[in-house]
Formats: structure tokens, C-alpha cells, sequence
């Protein structure tokens, strides 16, 4: 059997997927949306924001693919057939958060903000510098970004924990877990990373009392928020009235809620706050589509689909 696949990839350019599917399953049957379709004779969609209804009305599909690693947005779909939502894990796009949270991480730590404002000004001037193993760095979500993340900075040097709904074991890595480990480890931690999903348990936990319980030991260079799970997660006026505050001495965000950021957004304007448009790890089609290809063909061959979320935990 070689199941017919639809490609729905709203707000995305289509035609890389699209050439990437051909490529990897010549013969196959792919139509892209909204081309013409029979909705019976389709077995596989690969979505990103797809329409509503879209899927409710695929009587014969049997696994989602989404497009990318979070599946908030597809959760909050009418109607969502009860199937295997299959989501990305992929080194490619692994290491490209990786890159980021790094980037983020250094920026705040070596002060890169300030060394710009000072050059503007002319301004030949060094400022304290601690070590990075002095800097509690702390990865909320030790997923499969979380965790590759984390072992970065650690090589780096910093003194890193995570914190996950379940106990971990990392290398290395301090670990909490759950609402009673939360406290400890946001006090031993200066550098806030979250990588978390948006589920209903993690929505709008990026918020001041959790930004109060940061540990102020390097004042007013640290404590800062570094964002890349989904804007959900953080309440956006709470990070103004932190960063106006002193509560955080900056943030580096690139996940909002609504996206794109209000124009009219007081975040675009706060000293050390750094906005980047949702592009920490994008979804790369030519590393994407091989691996759901090999998925779909091992599936039709009898194996299990892996990387499956879990509907009850919505991640
Ligand atoms: P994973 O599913 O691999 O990891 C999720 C982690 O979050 C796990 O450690 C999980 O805990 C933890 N977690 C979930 N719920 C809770 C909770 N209530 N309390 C504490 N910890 C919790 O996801 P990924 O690492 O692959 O991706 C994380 C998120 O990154 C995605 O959901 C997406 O929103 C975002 N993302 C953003 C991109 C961007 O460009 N900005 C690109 C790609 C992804 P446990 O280990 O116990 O299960
Ligand atoms: C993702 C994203 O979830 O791009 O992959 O945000």
C-alpha cells in the first residue's frame, strides 16, 4: 500500500515541501492544498495551521504529521480526528535552537547590549565581567530542544539545571521537577531559558511572581528571561513591567502571542530586550521531509509511528 498524502502548509511557501515530497516519495500521490481533492482517498496530511475542518472532513486518514516540533496550535483545532499526531524531531532543527539559546545566553552573560550602546557613543569602557561556571543557568523544558540546549551550555560552562514535569537525568545538568521543584530551581537560577510547550499547564507561567523568585546574585546584569517555546507561555506585560522594574534585567524573545509582535508593542523599545520574529529553529523541508517519508513507509510496513504525541499531556 503507498498511502495518498496531503500537504497543507498554511503561511508557509508550499513548494519547498511540496518538491521535497516528490523527491523523497516519487510515485506517491501528494496534493497540496487547496488543489482539488478527493478528502476519502487521502491517507497522510503533513500540516501547518491547517484550516479548520480540514482534517475532521479526511474520512480515511489514518497519522498527522505536523510540520514542526510544537503542536499547540494544531491541539486547538475543531474537531481534530483521534489519530496519531506524529511531531518533528530532527537534529537540523535541533541544533538551530541550539544556535540560538546560545547566542541569547551570551549576549546577556558578556553584556553585548551594553558594549552596543557604549559603542554609539564612542565609548571605550570594559564592564564586570563574572565566569560563566558563577551564572545558574536554568532550561525550563528538558525535551529534545530543552536538553540539547542545556548540554551546550554546560560545555560552556555554566552551572545548568532543568526543570521538567517529570525527574531527569542529564549529565551534568541539575534536575527539578514538577510545581514543588519549581521554587529551588528558579532561586538558583540567573540565565531563565524555556523551551517548554504551550499546553494548558505551562500557559502564561512566564509571569512576574515566577520573574520574583529569580536569583539576583549578579544585580543588575542578570536576572534575564530567554524565550523560545511559544508566546502563550509568557505574559507579555508582566516582561515590560519586570524589565521597566529592574525584575529582569533583559529578555531575548522570539515567540509571541498574537505573532507578528504589535507594532505598537513596548517590548520593541526596552533597553536589553531582543526580538526576533519566531525563527529560532525553523522547519526545514529538504531536513524534514526525508525523515516523515521513512516514517510513512515503515508505518505502511507495520512499524510503530514514532515521536507520537501524547493527547492527554498536549505535547
Ligand atoms: P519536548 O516534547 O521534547 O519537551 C517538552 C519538555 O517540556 C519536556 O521536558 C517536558 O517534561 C516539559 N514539560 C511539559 N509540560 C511541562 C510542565 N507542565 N511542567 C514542567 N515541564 C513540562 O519538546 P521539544 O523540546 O521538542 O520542543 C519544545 C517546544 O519548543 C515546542 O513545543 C515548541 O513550542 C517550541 N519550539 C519553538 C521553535 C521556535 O522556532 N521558536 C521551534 C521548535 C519548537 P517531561 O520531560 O517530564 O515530559
Ligand atoms: C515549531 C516551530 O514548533 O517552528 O517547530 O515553532
Amino acid at each position: 500500500m503507498t498511502g495518498r498524502i496531503l500537504l497543507a502548509a498554511t503561511g508557509w511557501d508550499a513548494r519547498p515541501w511540496e518538491d521535497e515530497l516528490r523527491r523523497n516519495a516519487p510515485g506517491r500521490a501528494v496534493t497540496v492544498y487547496p488543489d482539488e481533492f478527493d478528502p476519502a482517498a487521502i491517507d497522510y496530511a503533513l500540516v501547518w495551521n491547517p484550516p479548520a475542518g480540514l482534517l475532521a472532513g479526511l474520512t480515511n486518514l489514518k497519522a498527522i504529521f505536523a510540520l514542526g516540533a510544537g503542536v499547540d496550535q494544531l491541539l486547538r483545532q475543531p474537531d481534530l480526528p483521534d489519530l496519531p499526531i506524529v511531531r518533528v524531531v530532527c537534529d537540523d532543527l535541533t541544533q538551530r535552537m541550539t544556535e540560538w539559546v546560545v547566542l541569547q545566553a551570551l549576549l546577556h552573560h558578556r553584556r553585548q547590549r551594553a558594549y552596543d550602546r557604549q559603542q554609539a557613543e564612542h565609548v571605550w569602557r570594559g564592564l564586570d565581567q563574572p565566569a560563566a561556571a558563577d551564572i545558574g543557568v536554568g532550561v525550563m523544558g528538558l525535551g529534545v530542544l530543552g536538553t540539547d540546549s542545556a548540554l551546550a551550555l554546560r560545555r560552556l560552562g555554566f552551572r545548568v539545571a532543568g526543570w521538567s514535569r517529570r525527574p531527569s537525568t542529564i549529565e551534568g545538568v541539575e534536575s527539578f521537577h514538577g510545581a514543588e521543584g519549581l521554587p529551588a530551581f528558579l532561586a538558583r537560577t540567573e540565565i531563565l531559558v524555556s523551551l517548554l510547550p504551550l499546553t494548558p499547564e505551562t500557559k502564561g507561567i512566564l509571569s512576574m511572581p515566577l520573574f520574583e523568585q529569580l536569583s539576583r546574585t549578579h544585580a543588575p546584569h542578570l536576572p534575564v528571561l530567554i524565550n523560545a517555546g511559544r508566546g502563550g507561555l509568557q505574559v507579555e506585560a508582566d516582561i515590560v513591567a519586570a524589565v521597566r522594574s529592574g525584575v529582569l534585567a533583559g529578555a531575548s524573545l522570539d515567540v509571541f502571542a498574537p505573532e507578528p509582535l504589535d507594532p505598537e508593542s513596548p517590548l520593541w523599545d526596552l533597553p536589553n530586550v531582543t526580538i526576533t520574529p519566531h525563527v529560532a529553529a525553523a522547519s526545514d523541508a529538504a531536513a524534514i521531509i526525508p525523515g516523515i517519508v521513512r516514517q510513512i513507509e515503515a508505518f505502511e510496513a507495520g512499524q510503530p509511528l514514532v515521536n507520537v504525541i501524547d493527547r492527554a499531556s498536549a505535547y
